[in-house]
């Protein structure tokens, strides 16, 4: 495993400097400064990265299930051989702890590979018999060339979890993972070397979004774009593509209710919520921002959410005790202080957290911030309307079920909800009405991946996971012969 300081593009099996020789500066925002390049790649490399695709297609895309799942299970083989390179790679670029990169991301990215790699050898067709006149049958083939961009908060996580199933259904890809952690992206290029996936089938071109990403987005040879990212970028690349047809799949943001009942396992509901509003820094597009709690056990909530909440502690990622790692990076971390103080001037009280923290050590120029409880905003808020996408949550009261659930529902975003009741009946009818992709009850991110994941209204278009993933990379066609 190669930790180089000079990342490079993946291209046509190739490690490769980009075309221009324009770099990046990459950080590593637990000490602040920069650690190694990354290529400014352009519309050239994206280009060299297309055809190596294209040509690499029909042989990929001609090799048996088993063929491609058994290169995949390699890869997985190889991602867990290399956890502890992988997870250090992942807690540098990223400023998470390296025991969430160690106990999350990386099992994660496996996962997604064996998954897939198991799930394709499932996947079946239909047949359609008519009243013994004509028969129908489908057929699913792959799309071809497809494009895979995915965000900075779970980095090897969930550029994995596009590529998998891409791959593992014939198609060839081109990926580019985000230019603020592109270091997994990077080990994994070598690792599909060592496990002799065929030159072109995977091509990982690093750089800017607006460049080597659009660049991707645009191609005309690039049959279907997987997205997660920002919902703003969401809306750019739903503008370039939606003309073209091209099939797209956009995971975005979420601003998403935490909904507790007083008849709640309080204790569980505790130590959940806490993880809910902070794990990664609260840099988790599935986290539990908003915190909605019945009116009858709101002070005793508050008093124990931030007695707990002040006990967590931030620092030096490398430390096993460290519950929260650095921000991601510069502008993010200005960018969620200026959202801590909207908070204030909406009229928000904080009641724990609120400033940047200064580290110790290596660490006392990295980017840190408390984690922070507010209370005393309208749901209508800039505060409680728009995604800050880091360790600040907001608690409000709530008197009655209707109440909660508008609430809930009053945001733009539909991603994820957690719901805590020991009702059984009343479980099932908030989560009936709450709008959201994703509904924990009484338990948060556990994940099944077979299950479909995706948000409605701003928070996405389309589901990944489970066989929804494979249908995406693959176009189906329905065949009717007369007999
Ligand atoms: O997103 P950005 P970030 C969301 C999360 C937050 C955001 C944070 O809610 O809003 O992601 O990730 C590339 N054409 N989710 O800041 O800026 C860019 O280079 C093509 C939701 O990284 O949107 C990067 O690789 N590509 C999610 C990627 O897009 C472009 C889970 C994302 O960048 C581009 C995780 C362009 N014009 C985070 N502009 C979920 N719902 O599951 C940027 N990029």
């Amino acid at each position: 495993m190669n930790l180089s300081s000079t990342i490079l593009n993946y291209i046509n099996g190739e490690l490769v400097k980009p075309q221009n020789n324009k770099w990046l500066d990459n950080y590593n925002p637990a000490i602040g400064k920069v650690y190694s390049q990354i290529p400014d790649s352009d519309e050239a490399d994206v280009n060299a990265a297309v055809q190596a695709a294209e040509a690499a297609f029909p042989a990929w895309s001609n090799l048996s299930r088993v063929e491609r799942s058994n290169i995949l299970h390699k890869i997985a083989n190889l991602i867990d051989a290399n956890k502890t390179a992988l997870a250090e790679a992942e807690s540098t670029d990223n400023g998470k702890p390296v025991w969430l990169a160690t106990r999350v991301d990386i099992p994660r990215a496996s996962d997604n590979f064996r998954f897939y790699a198991n799930a394709i050898l499932n996947f079946h067709d239909e047949s359609f018999p008519m009243d013994g006149k004509h028969f129908n049958y489908t057929v699913h083939q792959p799309l071809g060339v497809v494009g895979c961009i995915s965000p900075w908060n779970l980095p090897l996580y969930l550029f994995t979890w596009k590529i998998a199933p891409a791959l593992v259904t014939g198609n060839c890809v081109v990926a580019k993972p985000s230019e603020v952690t592109p270091m997994t992206a990077f080990l994994l290029s070598q690792i599909c070397i060592e496990a002799g996936l065929p030159k072109g089938v995977l091509n990982i071109v690093h750089g800017l979004g607006h460049s080597a990403g659009m660049n991707i987005v645009k191609h005309k040879n690039v049959k279907a774009i997987s997205f997660t990212g920002g919902t703003k970028t969401g809306a750019v690349i739903a503008a370039e593509v939606a003309p073209k047809f091209k099939k797209m799949s956009l995971e975005l943001g979420g601003k998403n209710p935490n909904i507790i009942f007083a008849d709640c396992d309080f204790e569980k509901m505790l130590k959940t919520t806490l993880r809910s509003s902070f794990e990664n820094q609260g840099q988790i597009c599935l986290c539990g921002s908003r915190i909605l709690v019945e009116k009858s056990i709101y002070e005793k909530f508050k008093t124990r959410f931030v007695e707990e909440v002040k006990k967590l502690k931030v620092g030096n990622p490398k430390n096993d005790d460290s519950r929260l790692g650095a921000i991601v990076s510069k502008p993010h971390f200005e960018k969620i202080l200026s959202c801590i103080e909207l908070a204030k001037q909406e009229g928000g009280n904080v009641l724990c957290g609120g400033e940047a923290i200064k580290g110790e050590g290596e660490c006392a120029e990295g980017w840190f911030i408390e984690p922070t409880v507010i209370e005393g905003l309208t749901q209508n808020c800039k505060t409680n309307q728009e995604e800050i996408f880091g360790p600040v949550v907001t608690i409000q009261p709530f008197e009655t079920e209707e109440e909660a659930l508008q609430l809930a529902n009053a945001t733009e975003y539909g991603l994820a909800a957690t719901i805590w009741t020991e009702n059984i009946s009343k479980a099932h009818r908030i989560a009936a009405k709450v709008e959201s992709g994703i509904i924990w009850v009484n338990c948060w991110l556990v994940r099944d991946l077979r299950t479909p994941f995706g948000g409605m209204k701003q928070s996405g278009v389309g589901r990944e996971g489970g066989m929804h993933a494979l249908e995406f990379f693959m176009e189906v066609k329905n065949l009717c012969v007369a007999i």
